[in-house]
This record gives C-alpha cells, sequence and structure tokens, in this order.
C-alpha cells in the first residue's frame, strides 16, 4: 500500500494511526510537488510541451503514442518516457518509430513520480521548443494524485471498458484536460453508448474535453494532432507574452 504514497481511498494500515497515515501521505505528495515544479520549469525553460498519458491497462497508450509520434516526428522534436512495472517493451515500440523513448521500470511501484520523470528526462536528447510524452503506469487510481510538471494529463479510455468507468474513477477524470476515447473502431460490436461515456465524464469534470480516436485506423487523429498543435501555440504565446 506505501509504495503508492497517496492512499488515495484512505485505508486503514495496521500500526499506523490515522493521522501518522496523514502525514506519511502529505510528505511524500508534498516532496512529489516539489520535484513536480523543478520538472515544470525545466520543460518551461527548454520550452517543452508535456503530457502525460494515463488509463487502465490496455486502453491503447502505446499504439495512440506510436502512431502519433510517427506522424508529429518531422513537426517537432519529441521524446517519450515510459512508465511500466516491468519489461522495456514499450519503449522498444516507440524507439522502432525513430523517437528517443527511455523506460522507467517502477517494480512494486503502480505510479510515475516527479523525481523518476526529472531523471528520464535527463537521459532524453534535448527538445528545445518541442514535445515530452508521459506514459504512465496502466493504472485509473494513484496517477491522477502524483503531478510529473506535466502541461496536463490526458485520459485514454478505451470502448472495451464500460461506460461507467468515470464514475467509479472520478478522480483520474477530473484530473484530465482531455478524454481520448480509444478504439472506437470496435464501438459497433460492443455496443458501446458514447454519449453516455460523455456524460459521465463531463459529470466529474464538466471542462474536460473529449475526442474519439482508433489507434488501430487512425480515425480521429487529425483532431487530436489540431488540439495538440493550439496547446503548443498557447504556451508559445504565453512564452512571448512573458518575455514581453
Ligand atoms: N481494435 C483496436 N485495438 C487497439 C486499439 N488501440 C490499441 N489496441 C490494442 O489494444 C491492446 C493494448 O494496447 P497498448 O497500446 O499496449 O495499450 P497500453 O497498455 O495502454 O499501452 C493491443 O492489443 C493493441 O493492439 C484500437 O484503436 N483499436
Ligand atoms: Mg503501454
Ligand atoms: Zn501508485
Amino acid at each position: 500500500m506505501l509504495d503508492c504514497g497517496a492512499n488515495p481511498a484512505g485505508q486503514e494500515i495496521a500500526g499506523m494511526s490515522s493521522d501518522r497515515i496523514i502525514q506519511v501521505e502529505r510528505d511524500i505528495l508534498g516532496k512529489n510537488d516539489r520535484l513536480a515544479a523543478d520538472n515544470r520549469a525545466r520543460f518551461h525553460a527548454d520550452e517543452v510541451l508535456a503530457f502525460n498519458l494515463v488509463s487502465s491497462p490496455g486502453a491503447g497508450k502505446t499504439s495512440l503514442l506510436v502512431r502519433a509520434v510517427s506522424e508529429l516526428k518531422d513537426s517537432f522534436p519529441i521524446g517519450v518516457i515510459e512508465g511500466d512495472q516491468q519489461t522495456s517493451n514499450d519503449a522498444e515500440r516507440i524507439r522502432a518509430t525513430g523517437v528517443a523513448a527511455i523506460q522507467v521500470n517502477t517494480g512494486k511501484g503502480c505510479h510515475l513520480d516527479a523525481a523518476m520523470v526529472g531523471q528520464a528526462y535527463d537521459r532524453l536528447p534535448w527538445l528545445n521548443g518541442g514535445i515530452l510524452f508521459i506514459e504512465n503506469v496502466g493504472n485509473l487510481v494513484c496517477p491522477a494524485a502524483f503531478d510529473l510538471g506535466e502541461a496536463c494529463k490526458i485520459v485514454v479510455f478505451s470502448t472495451t471498458e464500460g461506460e461507467d468507468k468515470p464514475l467509479k474513477y472520478p478522480d483520474m477524470f477530473a484530473a484530465a484536460s482531455l478524454m481520448l476515447i480509444n478504439k472506437i473502431d470496435l464501438a459497433p460490436v460492443l455496443d458501446f453508448d458514447l454519449a453516455k461515456t460523455v456524460e459521465y465524464a463531463r459529470r466529474v469534470n464538466p471542462d474536460i474535453e473529449v475526442m474519439t480516436v482508433s489507434a488501430r485506423t487512425g480515425e480521429g487523429f487529425s483532431a487530436f494532432y489540431a488540439w495538440i498543435r493550439r496547446r503548443w501555440a498557447k504556451a508559445k504565446q504565453a512564452e512571448m507574452a512573458m518575455q514581453g
């Protein structure tokens, strides 16, 4: 349990008083927030736009990134940080596209933290003016609580997961700026109810933007790229305004 540190469910832990548990959680999250602020300052200095991709395992984060980095790599310097408990499979899938990727293995850990991301960022080539994609560990719970220094979180939700997941795991949908509904190619065979999914997501986060995509067919990706380019232009504008 304490691997995670976030203890979002507020469970009891044998031998620890609830005050002590709350203190340990505050210490862990407080330290993470300081390191996330350091990451954010570095991304800012490098003019790097960082996205933190979160989802349950198998929603299609890596498939989506393989397609996106292949199609965006001529427009932006791109780097990827891949988080999984074990294996470097996902980093290898990204590197096969010619884009730099660093694998972080969290072992028993169930989320990436800001320290891991800072160390992985050191090992990437300089992404000056580019984009950093961080693929978090597949888990709809505690990655919501750990700021990595990203510009925003993107939750990837697939049509195979059931429409009610935004209600069951509200913290993640509340923390995300964009929901990519992936595997839309499978929607007809699954009787997937898109309207219901969007309604549930907006119930926990009225501001969440929603797009449907298929990492398999490429459907919906031009809208996703347009969204990325808008975020990028906005960050550039803010930068220029600050420089006066
Ligand atoms: N039909 C379909 N399958 C997909 C799509 N995206 C991913 N998959 C499949 O879903 C499985 C998990 O994908 P992966 O990218 O590894 O998910 P991750 O665990 O979130 O990184 C793989 O078998 C993919 O081929 C999609 O848009 N449509
Ligand atoms: Mg993956
Ligand atoms: Zn965790």
